[in-house]
């Protein structure tokens, strides 16, 4: 039996500190433990303390936000000119830069295969893709915690945990201090998820 959870995160006024966070790199190949068979396909990012510092110390869990990413031009979801806003997700295409915006919900959790020394970061894009988009370049900004990682004694407990971290993520990102201005449906300022790649290097660590 589930026990309730809230189905909406965070205050009406938007993402407390220390959120938003930021992270970035290209997608990388998970373990294929099966998450796509799942329904549940993780897009994972490679962890580096050095470039996303505030990862060494947040808690393991489920964190929701915002992901964009720049598909290649031979991919079927690549971004035109129009927006797609269906009721369960809000997508907005950025014709400069390349970049598109997703909500996610994602997972932040120490990888057993390295004896709980690295990081593991996930993100499960709300939105069906039409090919894989391994090697894209993706942004992620986060803007709150779900909750922390359990143990689940059989995996349709777990698909039905994250179902509900999905719709959590829906129903708190539908607000306007935490949607995006750039989706023209909220004030929440997701500039860095679409601007162009080159004024973000510029920073070197
Ligand atoms: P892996 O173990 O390699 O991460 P997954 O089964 O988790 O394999 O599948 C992840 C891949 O699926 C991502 O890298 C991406 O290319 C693709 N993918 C397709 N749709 C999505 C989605 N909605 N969210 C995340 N990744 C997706
Ligand atoms: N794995 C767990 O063992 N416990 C969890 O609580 C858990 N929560 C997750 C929540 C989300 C939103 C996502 C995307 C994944 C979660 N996972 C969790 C990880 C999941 O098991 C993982 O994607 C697969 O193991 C494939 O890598
Ligand atoms: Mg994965």
């Amino acid at each position: 039996m589930a026990t309730a959870r809230p189905l909406i995160i965070g205050p009406s006024t938007g993402p407390e500190a220390p959120y938003p966070l930021q992270m970035e790199g290209k997608v990388i190949s998970g373990f294929g433990r099966g998450s796509k068979e799942l329904g549940i396909p993780t897009a994972n990012l490679p962890v580096d303390d050095n470039v996303t510092p505030w990862i060494a110390d947040v808690k393991s869990g489920v964190y929701f936000g915002w992901a964009s990413l720049r598909l290649p031009p031979s991919h079927p979801n690549q971004p035109t000119t129009s927006s797609d806003t269906t009721a369960s997700t809000t997508t907005v295409s950025e014709a400069h830069s390349g970049f598109s915006v997703y909500p996610m919900v994602m997972s932040i959790a120490y990888n057993r295969f390295y004896k709980n020394t690295a990081r593991s970061a996930e993100v499960h894009v709300l939105h069906e893709f039409g090919a894989d988009f391994y090697g894209a370049e993706m942004r992620v900004l986060i803007v709150g915690f779900i909750r922390e990682e359990k143990d689940y004694a059989n995996v349709d407990a777990l698909i039905e945990d994250i179902k509900l971290d999905c719709d959590v993520a829906r129903n708190s990102l539908d607000r306007e201090a935490w949607a995006l201005r750039e989706t023209g449906k909220g004030t929440l300022d997701g500039s860095w998820l679409v601007r162009e790649t080159a004024e973000r290097n510029s920073a070197v660590t």
